[in-house]
């Protein structure tokens, strides 16, 4: 059964997370499913892409799945890892990709949908990004990613304390564009894709790849980059990582001793 629903009216994708019993928590394989389908969008050059949950849904998604990190010794985010891998394919889709929120999001999935091009959330949303909960090191290119929509302060805030921010203050952070009443977030949503889809695909789409390079642009050296992965092996090596995950499927409070 497909963890996704996928369709296309009007020039335009659709892809609703499908796997309620797993909280739309991002699999591997929901995350070639919905891979799959931005690659089947931009080969019949569609004019917009919105990413969604089913309605009224309490989960959004659950971040990634847990059960899929490694329980220590190998770094649980890397270039390969599907959710940097969707998290690319949606920053370089050839046209507007609008994430479409109702309910909660959680860790990664922060990110992916972070990596939309414009966030429309009902009012009632939240959104917490968790690696501090899990004792999980986030890797370079997704904090990148969460520095380029939100200032130092107001990011770290939102990573150190791994609690959930509501929609209002998201948008008060520049984190998402709108926060909207339930009964009108689909309407707000497809009226604004009425207008981006009658506008010049070509432009946009060279205009969201120069945003894409130029928010990339930033120099990092070697010595610099090895500093930081050296860091982050010590922290998936460490014993508070184990204990991260070992408490969440324990449904029990980490106790982080910082070793
Ligand atoms: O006990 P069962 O088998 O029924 O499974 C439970 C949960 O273990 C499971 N589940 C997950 N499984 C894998 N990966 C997940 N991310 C995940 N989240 C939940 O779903 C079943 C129902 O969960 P339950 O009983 O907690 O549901 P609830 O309605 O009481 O609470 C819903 C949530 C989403 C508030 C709660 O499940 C929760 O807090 N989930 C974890 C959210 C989270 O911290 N996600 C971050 C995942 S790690 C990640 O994204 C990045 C690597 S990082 O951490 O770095 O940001």
């Amino acid at each position: 059964m497909s963890l996704i629903i996928k369709e296309v009216h009007n020039n335009v994708g659709f892809i609703t997370l499908n796997d309620p019993k797993r909280l739309n928590s991002l699999s591997a394989e929901i995350i070639e499913e919905i891979i799959t389908a931005f690659n089947e969008f931009k080969i019949q050059k569609l004019r917009s892409v919105v990413l969604k949950a089913a309605k009224g849904v309490k989960v959004f998604s659950a971040g990634h799945n847990v059960r899929e990190l490694p329980m220590g010794g190998v770094d649980p985010l890397t270039y390969g890892d599907p959710l940097r891998t969707v998290i690319r394919t949606i920053q370089k889709h050839h046209c507007p990709v609008i994430a479409m929120i109702e309910g909660s999001v959680w860790g990664g999935a922060c990110e992916m949908v972070m990596a939309c091009d414009i966030l429309i959330a009902s009012e009632n949303s939240t959104f917490a990004i968790t690696p501090a909960k899990l004792g999980v090191p986030y890797d370079i290119v997704g904090v990148l990613n969460f520095m380029k929509s939100v200032n130092l302060p107001l990011i770290k805030e939102i990573l150190f304390t791994a609690q959930p921010i509501s929609a209002q203050r998201a948008v008060q952070i520049g984190m998402i564009n709108h926060a909207i009443p339930d009964h009108e977030l689909e309407k707000f949503t497809y009226d604004m894709l009425d207008i981006i889809v009658k506008n010049a695909p070509l432009a946009i789409s060279v205009i969201k790849e120069e945003l894409r390079v130029l928010s990339n642009a930033i120099q990092l050296n070697p010595n610099a980059f090895e500093k930081i992965q050296c860091g982050r092996r010590q922290v998936y090596n460490s014993s508070d990582y184990k204990e991260g995950l070992t408490a969440f499927f324990e449904k029990r409070k980490p106790v982080f001793k910082g070793e």
